[in-house]
């Protein structure tokens, strides 16, 4: 294991490709090398990572000047949240970033990905400035600089300033967003060199606004609810022009995006283009609009007088080049072709079909290889994250332990297709695993666990769990067995 160096990596790659493309056989010693080390390396300069957001992991609800989101709102509405938890306290990392700091250490790895609480630095969303608000993001990201752990900054992870009229129905939200993104970019970028816009558009538009699971709650028509997509990502359009605007040159900009990942039922040429075809139309309104500039067709077909009411020059604020795509994966659809027009249909998931504790997250490792691969083919962005990939569990505490093999199991499947992604040669260059510590899980309150640092909320201690032994080896490695 100790001789399978980044370099081999590259030369096994480069030779592999040589003989491949001169029609010969692969290196057998280099393979046979390999094989025996029971090892599938990464590229050089892979950047390993764990990710988090401000409402799961702050607390600090109502210190120092921030103000609530629509998030707290909602949590402390009777009937919205698993017996009625909220983030009031959560991971308690306003006071305790060094500590995770230290967690992230521990794991070695080389960048973390956190969000910026909005009502943290600007209460009201518009207007007056909270000093002490960004007092403390620049204390974390001073805190990862000195532990040489880069910080990649999410805007935008579902904590809507209460104060802003309208929320998402207001166009204006968007205005406010691209304000405050400028001034996180001013303030940041001098240290900060990656910033996502947006994470998961669909969990605060339709959950929000449509089924009404998360915040703000509410079940609104189609045609409003189309209007809230527009909104969103009008916003993170205008967001991408102001960091860029704002921030030192050469600040990489993108989002983090959960799209519908279709997974072709068998991989021949058919069923790969039905997954793509799927790929665009099934994310028409949020990441296809994004890389295409254009709500296609067929979605504006679909959506007939309730379709969005685009004014002019939206579409191309909606489409600025990004540096980057970042991509959430958790779970696959399977499509396969079909006569249809649309030329796929996608697959009922048999009962049986294995999930993990959380009952949405169905197991299917090579979600993560198709992730990358259609949008790869589909639109060619020039670079590729892993923003969030992990996965819940039932765990326990035995004697000081927690061995989540499931975990384990789940985390290694996908990295071993997230590899077979990286040796095609698709441009992905990092990856960033859900999360560093259980947290405040949304409408599932503390009830879920996605961490690979188990938390036990009554006194705040952080132990670290089989995964985090596991994902340490793989950092050290830069490979997975
Ligand atoms: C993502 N679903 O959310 C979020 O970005 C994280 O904040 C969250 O903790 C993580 O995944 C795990 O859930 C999702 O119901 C929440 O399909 C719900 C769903 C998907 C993603």
């Amino acid at each position: 294991m100790e001789n399978l160096t980044r370099r081999r990596f590259g030369q096994t790659l480069a030779a592999t490709a040589a003989t491949a493309a001169a029609g010969a056989s692969l290196p057998r010693m280099a393979f046979a090398q390999m094989a025996k080390a029971g090892l599938l390396q990464f590229p050089p300069n892979f950047l390993w990572g764990c990710a988090t957001a401000a409402y799961q992991v702050e607390g600090a609800a109502r210190e120092d000047g921030r103000k609530p989101s629509v998030w707290d709102t909602f949590s402390h509405t009777p009937g919205k949240t698993f017996q009625g938890q909220t983030g009031d306290v959560a991971d308690d990392s306003y006071h305790r970033y060094k500590e995770d700091v230290k967690l992230l250490k521990d794991l070695g790895v080389s960048a973390y990905r956190f969000s910026i609480s909005w009502p943290r630095v600007i209460p009201d969303g518009t207007g007056q400035l909270n000093e002490k608000g960004m007092a403390y993001y620049q204390r974390v990201v001073d805190e990862l600089l000195k532990n040489n752990i880069a910080p990649y900054v999410t805007l935008f992870h579902w904590d809507l300033p209460q104060a802003l009229p309208g929320g998402w129905q207001s166009r204006d939200t968007a205005k406010a967003f691209a304000d405050y993104a400028g001034y996180m970019a001013h303030n940041l970028s001098d240290r900060v060199s990656h910033f996502f816009t947006i994470n998961e558009f669909t969990c605060f538009t339709d959950l929000g606004y449509k089924t009404g699971r998360f915040a703000p709650g509410l079940k609104l028509p189609d045609a409003q609810v189309n209007q809230i997509r527009h909104h969103a990502v009008l916003a993170h359009g205008m967001a991408v022009q102001a960091i860029r605007a704002n921030s030192k040159p050469g600040t990489q900009v993108g989002l983090a995006e959960n799209l519908e990942v279709f997974v072709p039922v068998i991989e021949d040429s058919e069923q790969i283009e039905a997954a793509r075809r799927a790929t665009r139309q099934e994310n028409a309104p949020f990441l296809t609009a994004l890389m295409e500039s254009n709500y296609t067709e067929e979605y504006l077909q679909r959506e007939g007088v309730n379709a969005p009411k685009v004014e002019a020059g939206d579409m191309k604020i909606i489409g600025s080049p990004l540096d980057f795509v970042g991509l959430n994966v958790y779970t696959p659809e399977y499509v396969r072709a079909d006569s249809s027009p649309a030329g796929y249909a996608i697959e009922k998931r048999p009962s049986s079909f294995p999930r993990m504790a959380s009952d949405w997250l169905y197991i299917g490792p090579e979600v993560i290889y198709w992730a990358v691969r259609n949008v790869s083919d589909i639109w060619k962005p020039p670079a590729l994250y892993i923003t969030e990939n992990g996965c819940s569990s039932d765990d326990v505490i035995v004697r000081g332990h927690i061995e989540d093999t499931d975990r384990v199991m789940y985390l290694r499947n996908h990295l071993t297709h997230l590899h077979r992604a990286a040796s095609e040669g698709y441009p992905i260059k990092g990856y960033f695993l859900w999360s560093l510590l259980d947290n405040y899980e949304w409408a599932d309150g503390y009830s879920k666990r996605f961490g690979i640092h188990f938390v036990d909320f009554k006194t705040q201690v952080r132990t670290p769990k089989l995964s985090a032994e596991w994902y340490r080896q793989v950092i050290a490695r830069n490979a997975v067995e």
